[in-house]
């Protein structure tokens, strides 16, 4: 019989039983803080009892539990078979190298914050322009914002809940979107957190009355933060013919250049800037600690959100992927040929042409990190989110280290990645990879705000 150690815990009046070595098993001796702890141990039928302490024990379970994330290979296997034509195996990455963050496309180092800030940044964020996301127009445009609803004291904490519709109207046209905000009581100016929602808009009823783990309003304003959301569809519809009906065909220059202009993605993030503009106009909100937050599209939006508009000081990007905090190069998961042709609608036409070759691109996504410093940034994922890279995701925000480093900032620099359900957080940066599949919940935002509290009140 194999020697097995085996700790037996008494706890509520139950024994239970779990095998050292095991990670799940182990994680759940964190909940068991105050149980009282005996060591068993079973080899060949001879049972030997040992009373161990408390924090020896701990510090044994804790120990085991800290070697970092990789793929398990039952959800591996399950990829393959759901998705054959995709690579889902570490050893079949290619081999690649990134564009340097820190040569400028001149090929002269980029030694200090003003050339990143005066040449570097710039020139960066136009290659995620011209290739990826696409080009904004520079047509005039007046908004208006009306409230069409109010709610006061929400969740009976003297929360003002409003809906506002904000209205954008350009040569004679217009396009109306909705958002709801809510802001908690305060004596001081609090941060705002403008949600990104890519599945449905939750008016202001609802936002009050129904908890939704997709943004538990409640959750946020409970910690002393405001909170915004509005629905990327109402912006610009989510599908490859809704072109008409957004606000892209009200803004459009039909003159620009047809393969660089701008498409779902960054037209919702410019929706997020939008409803920044009223949030800043509220004196209650603090412009100094102002985040974007989004999941899978609306992540990869989240992010380019942050990169267009430096007045987001943090960015949160919930299992971005493709197009988001994924690493391209890797082509792990899903890819740029699979993501620019299921959705032609969400980034700039030429992006198309990268299908393949990734490598040709002139930018990789840790550069789009990168554009987010000196702010701060929390990537996360899920443990069977494989579609989406998660270690293509964590990569990609420690290659932006260069950056945070030319500022002398903190962040994430261990190349391993963390356990399941173990937020790291250094300096300005943070990521965490959960149990479970490819969505927004209530864990991801708990640990969010977590970050949120560390970058907000240092
Ligand atoms: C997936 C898509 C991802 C991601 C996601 C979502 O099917 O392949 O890129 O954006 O949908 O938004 O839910």
């Amino acid at each position: 019989m194999r020697e097995q150690n085996i700790l037996c815990v008494y706890y509520f009046n139950e024994w239970i039983f779990l095998r050292l070595g095991e990670r799940v098993e182990i994680g759940l001796l964190y909940g068991l803080q105050m149980a009282p702890l005996v060591c068993m141990k079973a080899f060949s039928l001879r049972l030997v009892f040992l009373v161990f302490t408390l924090n020896a024990t701990l510090v044994a379970a804790a120990d085991e539990a800290q070697s970092g994330w990789v793929p398990r290979q039952d959800v591996v296997d399950a990829m393959h078979k759901k998705r054959p034509d995709f690579n889902f195996e570490e050893s079949k990455v290619p081999d690649y190298q990134l564009p340097d963050l820190l040569v400028s496309l001149e090929g002269k180092p980029v030694t200090t914050i003003q050339d990143w800030e005066n040449h570097q940044r710039p020139a960066l964020l136009k290659l995620f322009q011209e290739h990826v996301y696409g080009v904004r127009p520079d047509t005039r445009y007046t908004v208006e914002y009306e409230e069409v609803g109010r709610r006061n004291n929400a969740f009976g904490i003297g929360a003002t809940a409003r809906q506002i519709r904000a209205t954008i109207q350009s040569n004679g046209k217009s396009h109306s979107f909705d958002f709801v905000i809510v802001i908690p009581k305060s004596h001081q100016p609090v941060p705002v957190i403008v949600h990104i929602n890519n599945r449905y808009f939750i008016p202001l009823d609802k936002a009050i009355d129904e908890f939704d783990p997709f943004w538990p309003v409640e959750k946020i304003v409970r910690r002393g933060y405001a909170t915004a959301a509005f629905h990327t569809s109402d912006v610009d519809p989510d599908k490859p013919d809704g072109y008409s009906e957004g606000i892209r065909a009200l803004l459009d220059d039909p003159n620009s250049d047809e393969e660089t202009r701008w498409r779902c993605l960054s037209s919702w993030a410019w929706a997020a800037s939008r409803v920044l503009d009223f949030a800043l106009e509220e004196p209650e909100i603090d412009a100094k600690r102002t985040a974007v937050a989004g999941n899978s599209r609306a992540g990869k939006t989240a992010l380019w959100a942050g990169a267009e508009d430096e007045r987001f000081t943090l960015t949160y990007s919930n299992e971005s992927g493709c197009g988001g905090a994924a690493l391209s190069r890797r082509a792990f998961g899903e890819t740029v040929a699979r993501i620019t042709q299921v959705f032609p609608h969400w980034f700039c036409e030429r992006l198309t042409s990268y299908g393949g070759r990734e490598q040709a691109l002139p930018v990789d996504q840790h550069q789009l990190i990168s554009l987010l410093a000196p702010r701060a940034v929390y990537v996360a994922s899920a443990d069977e989110d494989l579609w989406a890279d998660p270690k293509g995701e964590y990569t990609s925000l420690i290659k932006a280290a260069p950056v945070f480093d030319l500022f002398g900032l903190e962040h994430i620099k261990d190349p391993e990645m963390p356990p399941l359900n173990t937020p790291r957080r250094v300096g300005s940066t943070g990521y965490h990879i959960r149990t479970g599949t490819h969505s927004l919940i209530e864990q991801d935002w708990g640990y969010f705000l977590d970050f949120a509290e560390f970058i907000f009140e240092r």
